[in-house]
């Protein structure tokens, strides 16, 4: 019987539902077995650390006890382990996949921090503003690469943006992306029906 894969995961992170879609997509779900871990930057996790110092997820552990971090390493794992080709090997298209996937995971990081900052108790508004200003620019490009978007090979580059598109929805909801990118959404709105994506919805819990 194939390896089993442990995953520290939650439904809430972005990073780790990239995984959760790739695992999917590349039909090798039931060979993970599914940690829930609380992952706060304020507060780190002694379970995590134990196998990431960094404390944070996706942190992927292979019955040989290697850990595996973060989720472009993972993704990439577990494409390899199932023969798929969600990283083109050669040519355009795996440049184009490899820069919608850095962008998709900098857009992350970026709401990410933009969250933190708006829940303090006195947030930095340049900051703020410098975070928004980035993420309206962001979805203007992406807009402009729909057709792209659609008319691309599946890969990770789609996976990535798609679940910086969903954080948006869960974390962003007032932001309102869908009128600032109306070709963008409506490429979004045919993702969300892989079931991949249907299968990963974030939710709260
Ligand atoms: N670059 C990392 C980012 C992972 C990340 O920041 N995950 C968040 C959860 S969404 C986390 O673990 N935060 C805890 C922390 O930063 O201490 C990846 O792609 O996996």
């Amino acid at each position: 019987m194939a390896a089993s894969l442990t995953l520290h995961w939650s439904p809430k992170s972005p990073y780790v539902r990239k995984v959760m879609v790739c695992a999917h997509e590349l039909g090798i779900v039931p060979r993970l077995t599914l940690v829930r871990s609380v992952a706060a930057m304020l507060k780190p996790n002694p379970a995590i650390m134990a196998v990431n110092p960094l404390s944070k997820i996706p942190t992927l552990v292979r019955e040989d006890g290697l850990a595996l971090f973060d989720s472009v390493v993972i993704c990439e794992y577990l494409d390899d382990l199932a023969g798929g080709s969600l990283f083109p090997k050669q040519g355009e298209v795996r440049w184009q996949a490899l820069r919608w996937h850095a962008f998709g995971d900098g857009l992350l990081d970026a709401l990410i921090l933009w969250r933190n900052e708006r829940e303090r108790a006195v947030p930095l508004q340049p900051l703020l503003d410098a975070f928004e200003l980035k993420t309206r620019a962001a979805l203007q490009m992406l807009d402009a690469e729909a057709a792209a978007l659609a008319a691309s090979p599946f890969s990770i580059g789609q996976v990535t943006v798609g679940c910086a598109l969903g954080y948006l929805d869960y974390r962003f909801d007032a932001f309102g992306w869908r009128a600032q990118a109306p070709r963008l959404a409506d490429w979004f709105a045919t993702l969300r029906e892989r079931p991949s994506f249907a299968a990963t919805e974030p939710i709260d819990g």
